[in-house]
């Protein structure tokens, strides 16, 4: 896309599944709409977007949605996805990963509405499901990174996802880190990248 392209960005007041496409902006310098629609103006809106569904992106008025394949797109559009088909197909597979363990919160955290299954759930997700898919996603690291980013040797939009997930565990667990050194020094290369340093600093917080 031309560097003319208008991209709006529809979501929620909050990071949800949608930060991580707002990151991605961010790293690649590109503008973007940052909508951030309230319930009430979200009541109006639902039955114009393609699944009902955010986040959805406007590409030149024409609405996408899938957080995922949103994500992908501007990554691919903005040269964060590798700098080959191969490091992209790597990046693709530390996102599905991450993409596991971000489902698996979602609907542990949002969705289950029986108190004590959720209490059940969230407690196996501590101790089973989150150490399993933390210790593969270093692995996967370890194979295609070079020990600071996720794949090759520059931020790709894997390291940005990544980034962004690990934000919700450590409101879970704050030290889920210490025993992750390959996780925590990417973590920290992102916070250093300046566009991101400067994004985050002025960053509001909000609860998701
Ligand atoms: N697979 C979709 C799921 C989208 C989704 O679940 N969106 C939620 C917010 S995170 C939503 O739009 N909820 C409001 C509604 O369904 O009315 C994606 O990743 O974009």
């Amino acid at each position: 896309m031309s560097s003319s392209t208008i991209y709006s960005l529809h979501y929620f007041n909050g990071r949800g599944r949608a930060e991580a496409i707002r990151l991605i902006f961010v790293q690649a310098g590109e503008k973007f709409e940052d909508l951030r629609h309230s319930p009430d103006e979200w009541a109006k809106l639902k039955s114009q977007m393609p699944l009902g569904q955010l986040p959805v992106l406007e590409i030149n008025g024409e609405k996408y949605p899938q957080s995922a394949s949103l994500a992908r797109h501007v990554a691919r559009q903005f040269k964060l996805a590798g700098k080959d088909d191969l490091e992209s197909f790597k990046c693709d597979i530390v996102v599905d990963t991450i993409q596991e363990l971000n489902e698996a919160y979602y609907e542990r955290w949002f969705h289950i509405k029986d108190e004590k299954r959720r209490d059940e759930e969230q407690a196996k997700f501590k101790t089973d499901l989150l150490p399993k898919k933390l210790a593969g996603l270093e692995t996967l690291m370890k194979t295609y990174g070079n020990g600071t980013w996720a794949v090759g040797s520059h931020v790709t939009w894997a390291d940005l996802l990544v980034y962004d997930s690990i934000q919700n565990i450590l409101r879970i667990d704050a030290k889920v880190l210490d025993e992750h050194e390959i996780l925590k020094k990417n973590r920290e290369a992102v916070e250093k990248l300046p566009k991101i340093a400067e994004y985050l600093a002025n960053r509001k917080e909000t609860p998701f």
